[in-house]
């Protein structure tokens, strides 16, 4: 591997120029050649200051993630950053791109910073389960003080480059040639005192009102609940304020490294990776021509098409949305402004860009206009026959070689696709709801869908925002026909004692933002109900027959009130209790442990099998698909990767015990000691 660390003189000052794409993160090689380069600088007299810059499309992305857990490979980043600080010499960091991370660590260490419009600077290691380990919390405090430093460090989201000018944390914003303003501004240092961050004094803000560590916990809230990293991340920061340096960066190291030695960061680390694999499609290779997709046409303007319609829009890409009545097409184009003006209310939009999306929407109730778009997406009544009779208009109206998607989240797509002539050009783009909102988008492949309409819509995922992961064709896709086997238990449960509060709070418990009654009550009770109150054959069908159609309607497996708080309720636990005794069933109590097992293996289970079957690619896409599609906790990496870290011989003898099924592969793993995930 040829060496990622060059230096160049330009003048009297020595630029240290790394090239270690994609994203020039500080492997071993980095380091090496960043000591190289310091001791280069100040072992020449000639050198009268330092420019450290980065080639290719960003500064330092932070320390080479793929080396964590491996051998450590001197110098480590830590002695690296002291190294620079020391330097007798001025030093200037140039950024571009994103310092992020170490990188925005080994910035810290420099003397000054100075960056490009278009840079962002962050911390994000707390995304990764950690916090930053190489003086980070320390430097950064000092250099901008603890209030300022406290988002930086615990949310882990990048600035601007002008906003991190404003805060102090870059000392110039330069429009023209970076290196070439580097030089020119590290060149005016030289002579002048060199200001080394160590040794700055900002963080005693933190110090004379320490009241900004309580309440930047509080305000942050919910979104840090039962994350481990964020906490040790603020406790660093009030240390930078309350200890000397060298006791603050030993506090730092501690808290970093029993942080590198847990299952959150491991969890989340793998999470990181398994993102990026999601969208690599296997057996197509990444340079396969793309279909230009500049418009787009969405069948159906109820809440799921106009929030796949605003995605697009949002993206700037004009979308022609399609309904039968007249009045449909107005409902729903209404939803769309509602929902953008309610963003610009929130200063996440402006009011001309809120005029600008809405400029991109074109309204029609005649098929014909769809005719010239590149894409597009039913989003109708889930109905085969219904689906089938709108591919079929489809095929005949838009032009050829268009996509054609459905939303459908569990009928067949080569179904559907055969009601076309064009089987090759259709596939599954399952949305969640909200749509413009929710990150996962499951793309289905058909039998026949072609590697360029699969890599378009992969590609066009990205554009979108969206994280998307390839299924196969199945009842449910990856997501719902594991979410059913959830839910078959907690019906299961009910019937034999437990309390639906009980099995949404051990869920809570678990992580995730609701239980599964929970979101019963939210998407509604209703859905996929027969509508004749007169026939009662499930604890569903009693609740609609009451009226309890969930969130909307006030009452649904819980009472609501105005505030939407919501409390169990007499009505239904009478409900579930003459069920369960026109079941037979006998009551137990029962515990949360059990809850939890028989929620969550039959899960591991069924995504085995889903693996077994092809439907998924790689274990960790199922992790994605739950991540992002159904609120499963971060910080355990996903289905697959908890049930590795459970163990999976636990998992199977968890199922036998509940009499669940175990699949072979699931079973050939856990008798083969293998695990799910890598
Ligand atoms: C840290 O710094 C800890 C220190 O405090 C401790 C010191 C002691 N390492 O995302 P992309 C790969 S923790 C290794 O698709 P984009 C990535 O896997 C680190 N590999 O590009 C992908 O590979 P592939 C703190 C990395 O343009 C390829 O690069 N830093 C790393 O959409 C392209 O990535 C972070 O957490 C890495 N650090 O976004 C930043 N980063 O092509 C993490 C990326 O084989 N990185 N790769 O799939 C990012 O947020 C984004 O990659 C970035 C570019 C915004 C930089």
């Amino acid at each position: 591997m040829s060496d990622p660390i060059r230096t160049e003189r330009h003048g009297d000052v020595l630029h240290i120029v790394s090239d270690n794409p994609p994203v020039n993160a500080l492997g071993a090689s980095v380091r090496q050649g960043l000591e190289r380069g310091i001791r280069e600088a100040m072992g020449d007299d000639d050198v009268k200051a330092v420019v450290i810059r980065c080639d290719g499309r960003t500064f330092f992305a932070g320390a080479d993630i793929t080396e964590f857990g491996k051998p450590p490979v001197g110098p480590m980043l830590p002695d690296v950053c002291d190294l620079i600080e020391a330097c007798d010499k001025p030093v200037v960091a140039a950024i571009h791109g994103t310092a992020l991370g170490g990188g925005c660590e080994v910035a810290l260490a420099c003397h000054y910073r100075i960056a490009v419009p278009s840079a962002k600077l962050g911390l994000p290691e707390v995304k990764l389960g950690l916090i930053p380990g190489a003086a980070g919390t320390q430097r950064l405090p000092r250099l901008v003080g603890a209030q300022a430093a406290l988002p930086l460090v615990v949310t882990g989201d990048p600035i601007s480059a002008r906003k991190a000018q404003e805060i102090g944390l870059l000392d110039a914003v330069v429009e023209g040639d970076l290196a070439e303003e580097a030089t020119a501004f590290v060149r005016s240092k030289v002579g002048q005192p060199l200001p080394r961050t160590s040794q700055m004094n900002r963080n005693e803000d933190g110090v004379r009102n320490p009241a900004i560590f309580d309440d930047f916990r509080k305000q942050a809230g919910r979104k840090l609940h039962g994350f481990d990293a964020p906490n040790a991340a603020i406790e660093a920061v009030r240390a930078a304020g309350e200890l000397p340096y060298a006791k603050g960066v030993e506090r730092e190291r501690e808290l970093f490294m029993k942080l590198m030695m847990g299952t959150q960061s491991a969890a989340m680390r793998h999470y990181f990776f398994a993102e990026r694999a999601a969208a690599k499609i296997e057996g197509v290779s990444g340079d396969v021509p793309l279909i230009p997709v500049n418009k787009v046409g969405i069948i159906g303007a109820g809440t799921m098409g106009g929030g796949i319609a605003m995605n697009f829009l949002s993206a700037g890409i004009p979308v022609t949305i399609l309904e039968v009545e007249q009045a449909a097409l107005d409902r729903g184009t209404g939803v769309i402004r509602k929902n953008y003006e309610a963003t610009a209310r929130k200063g996440r939009m402006t009011a001309d860009q809120v005029e600008q999306a809405m400029g991109l929407l074109s309204p029609t109730l005649s098929y014909d206009d769809l005719a010239g778009c590149d894409l597009v997406i039913e989003a109708v009544f889930e109905d085969m026959a219904i689906k089938k009779e709108v591919f079929r208009r489809l095929d005949q109206v838009v032009k050829d070689g268009a996509i054609l998607a459905s939303n459908t989240s569990y009928l067949d797509i080569d179904e559907i696709a055969r009601s076309t002539a064009r089987p090759g050009y259709v596939l599954g783009l399952h949305f969640f709801s909200p749509a413009n909102v929710m990150r996962l988008l499951e793309v289905v492949r058909g039998a026949e869908t072609r590697d360029d309409v699969l890599a378009t819509a992969m590609a066009l995922a990205k554009t979108i925002g969206k994280v998307a992961v390839v299924s196969g064709v199945c009842d449910g896709f990856i997501g719902n026909r594991m979410l059913a086997k959830r839910q078959e238990q907690a019906n299961a449960l009910l019937m034999e004692g437990a309390k639906y509060w009980e099995v949404d709070e051990v869920m809570l418990d678990f992580g995730f933002p609701m239980g599964p009654f929970q979101m019963a009550d939210l998407a509604g009770t209703d859905i996929g109900w027969h509508r004749d109150p007169s026939r009662v054959e499930s604890v569903r069908d009693a609740l609609c027959a009451a009226g309890r159609f969930g969130q909307k309607a006030g009452k649904g497996f819980y009472d609501y009130d105005e505030t939407r708080q919501r409390k169990p309720s007499d009505e239904v636990e009478a409900i579930i209790a003459d069920f369960a005794a026109r079941e037979g069933r006998p009551q137990r109590s029962i515990t949360a442990d059990e809850i939890r097992e028989r929620l969550l293996y039959p899960m591991v289970n069924e995504g085995a099998l889903i693996l077994d079957e092809g439907m998924a690619q790689r274990a960790s896409d199922i992790d994605v698909v739950w991540i992002n599609g159904y609120g499963w906790p971060l910080y355990t990496g996903g289905p697959m990767f908890w049930a590795d870290t459970v163990g999976l011989t636990k998992v199977v003898e968890g199922l036998e015990r509940h009499g669940l099924p175990v699949s072979d592969y699931l079973r050939r793993k856990a008798e083969a000691g293998e695990r799910l995930t890598r």
